[in-house]
């Protein structure tokens, strides 16, 4: 069971990196699944501008074996504790970032996407990231300012009305010319505040980080991939608003149910 200090790391930094949560035996079924997940043109596919793959969204819905990993009682026990209430999957991705070929994630926060696109109504929603791959500081490590998650929505970088042409949404939600990125006054003040932490760890490692965390990682500069499953847990409390014109369910779950752990 996560120790009270653990929560209280979690929720001054924004983020809680827990080693050898899973086997090596339970990482290697995992990546086992993939070829199979690769096999058809899927909408839940993105692709990197270099045609390689970069995600994968939405496999709980589709492989049952990551669905179990998304409900084991070793990632439900500590969310459902910082988050204080029951939860539910609200979003998978399985991020490659293949070796040499894995493009960058610029700098942003998640929540917006949730809170702009969704409807999500508060940041009660935090994202577990499993290794699927050694994370080293060499392919491509999640990179984050500690206590960035404190200051609510940060302003963004971008002119956010550019968007509405040419770039189908979904690349400007997945890709890596991204809609919501944090402005750099905000990225610099947050650089001399809490400076920035690379979340290196074996497979089998699990990095907990809050909705709000600026965050990003670089492109994949060694030969090695560095896969992982992100799986955002949101609190049952918190409401997600938006009716119309919805985003498609592998980016945003409709089944609210709390999880019962397997
Ligand atoms: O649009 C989304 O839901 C996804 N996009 C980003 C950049 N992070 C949150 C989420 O995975
Ligand atoms: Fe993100």
């Amino acid at each position: 069971m996560i120790s009270e200090q653990l929560i209280s790391n979690y929720h001054d930094q924004g983020f809680l990196l827990l080693n050898s949560v899973f086997t090596d035996k339970e990482i290697d079924a995992l990546n086992q699944e993939l070829p199979y997940l690769l096999e058809d043109e899927s909408p839940r596919k993105v692709k990197e501008k270099n045609g390689e793959i970069r995600s994968y969204y939405g496999v709980h819905q589709v492989n049952e074996m990551y669905k179990q990993l998304s409900c084991d009682k070793r990632l439900i026990d500590p969310v459902r504790k910082i988050l204080e209430s029951e939860i539910y999957i609200y979003q998978t991705k399985i991020n490659f970032k293949k070796g040499l070929k894995g493009e960058w994630w610029e700098w942003h926060q998640d929540f917006p996407y949730w809170k702009i696109e969704d409807g999500m109504e508060s940041p009660r929603v935090l994202s577990a990231m499993v290794y699927l791959d050694d994370v080293t500081e060499f392919n491509g490590p999640l990179l984050m300012m500690p206590g960035s998650h404190k200051h609510g929505i940060a302003s963004f970088d971008k002119d956010i009305a550019s968007f509405e042409n040419g770039v189908s949404d979904k690349d400007s939600w997945t890709g890596s010319d991204l809609k919501y990125t944090v402005n750099k006054d905000l990225l610099a003040k947050g650089f001399r505040e809490n400076a920035i932490v690379s979340a290196t760890g074996k497979a089998g490692s699990v990095l907990l980080f809050h909705g709000n965390i600026y965050h990003g990682s670089n492109c994949n500069m060694s030969p090695i991939d560095r896969k992982t499953l992100i799986i955002t847990y949101n609190s049952v409390e918190n409401p997600v608003k938006k009716y119309e014109n919805r985003r498609p369910v592998f980016l945003s779950e409709r089944n609210t149910e709390p999880i019962v752990v397997q």
